[in-house]
């Protein structure tokens, strides 16, 4: 069966002036941008939760996107047909990576047992589908979060049995993930943090989690998977507070629990609107630490409180995420994941080619503005000359430890009042619109 009729064979790029809805007007998959071509930079992935499951239910409503490949009744034949769905799109849409959840593709069992052999069974059908397309895989996931005996959390339980459901879970999305031959794999803990602090251990709920982790990582050994692991921090939603609440959050887990050289960070940008950063802040603070991994592409609503997962339209946010990818040296095993889903009025298949096309259009002129930025110099530039003081003799001496309170004393006495110096800001912000603009 075809479900997406209306794209012939490929979604092309035809330019910025074609009026085509269904075709690229800036990203051009290779298209040279510095040495890298614009696929290369960019490794976008499609989703399988929010695109292929996600059905538009909210607070007050019923589902809206009633999808053809889940009118089968037998949970497992819809499986399949989902799996044909997505991977029509993905090779359809020309997207070299997908993502997914265990219970996505999936669905649970009457008990462990029949959840891992119908996973096993999704797995097998993937492969087959992976090696037909070309398609693969950024990362696979373990659903956490979906199953009521979560509800106190997975690795965070009081309770150990569900640590080992958690634990099990984990064992197989891990094998799932490596049977794929994914590059990554990602610990996002929706439930893993508490809704109040009168019923909770926070010292234990961490020291759980980290538990986790160090078992994964051996697992990993095991098997002999050698793709990158992630966390994903977020700071609330489901839960009131989440344990992995920033990427400095994170950073400070990683640490305390000796995980830092086994893990890094998959970086979602609604998420870091939650956490009352910008994603340019996140990016940053992650590719400072050298745990920058991978990239949730969307985008919140400024007036919304949640984790709207909208698709990102914005050229200038595409363009800051894009800096930070260039300063990094790009990708290694990370791509661009679009976890992001459309409005649940957009209930047409259709509207995932628009959405989608949308999201990749914007960041492929974010990736052409910010090369040209870098090309340019200036801003690194300025900001280099604006701490050139630190090079200096005096400055040298301060930050190599030499330099006690009684030098900087004397050189205060012998260099009187420092001159004051602009910030610039407006100026950089010009400059960054002539490139945006
Ligand atoms: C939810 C998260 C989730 C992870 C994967 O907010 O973004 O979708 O990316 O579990
Ligand atoms: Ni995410
Ligand atoms: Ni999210």
């Amino acid at each position: 069966m075809v479900y997406f009729p209306e794209v012939a064979d490929r979604v092309h790029y035809e330019g910025p002036s074609s009026r085509n809805p269904l075709a690229f007007h800036h990203y051009d998959a290779a298209k040279r941008i510095g040495a890298k071509t614009m696929a290369e930079h960019l490794r976008f992935a499609v989703c399988y939760w929010h695109t292929f499951v996600g059905t538009g239910q909210d607070p007050f409503g019923a589902p809206t996107l009633v999808r053809p490949w889940a009118a089968n009744p037998d949970p497992m034949r819809r499986a399949y047909d989902t799996l044909d769905a997505a991977f029509e799109f993905f090779s359809k849409l020309g997207v070299e990576y997908w993502c997914f959840h265990d219970r996505d593709i999936a669905p649970e069992g009457i008990d462990h047992a029949e959840s891992c052999r119908n996973l096993e069974a999704l797995v097998k059908a993937a492969d087959g589908k992976q090696k037909e397309t070309g398609v693969k895989l950024l990362w696979g996931t373990a659903s956490l979060f979906s199953n009521p005996r979560y509800q106190a959390g997975a690795s965070t339980n009081p309770d150990p049995h569900v640590f080992a459901c958690a634990a099990a879970q984990v064992k197989y999305a891990l094998e799932a993930t490596h049977a794929l031959g994914g590059l990554g794999y990602v610990f996002w803990g929706g439930r893993e943090g508490y809704e109040t602090l009168w019923n909770t251990d926070m010292k234990r709920e961490r020291e759980q989690f980290a538990r986790l982790l160090h078992m994964a990582i051996a697992h990993a050994r095991t098997i002999g998977f050698t793709g990158q692991l992630y966390i994903e921090p977020k700071p609330m939603e489901p839960t009131k507070h989440q344990y992995d609440s920033d990427v400095e959050a994170c950073l400070n887990f990683l640490r305390e629990f000796d995980l830092m050289g086994h893990l890094k960070l998959n970086i979602e940008t609604n998420h870091a609107t939650l956490a009352g950063h910008t994603m340019q802040h996140e990016l940053r603070a992650a590719r400072h630490a050298g745990i920058l991994g991978s990239i949730d592409a969307n985008a919140g609503d400024e007036l919304l409180g949640w984790d709207t997962d909208q698709f990102p339209t914005n050229v200038y946010l595409t363009t800051t995420i894009a800096l930070e990818l260039l300063a990094m040296g790009g990708f290694t095993t990370g791509g661009l994941n679009f976890d992001a889903k459309v409005r649940r009025q957009s209930h047409e298949p259709i509207d995932l080619f628009y959405a989608h096309i949308g999201g990749m259009d914007a960041f492929a002129r974010g990736l052409e503005i910010a090369h040209r930025i870098m090309e340019d110099g200036r801003l690194d530039a300025f900001v280099t000359d604006r701490y050139a003081g630190w090079s200096g003799p005096f400055g040298s001496d301060v930050m190599s430890g030499k330099a006690t309170l009684d030098d900087c004393d004397a050189y205060v006495r012998a260099n009187g009042e420092p001159l004051r110096r602009s910030g610039r800001q407006e100026y950089l912000e010009n400059l960054i619109n002539e490139y945006v603009l």
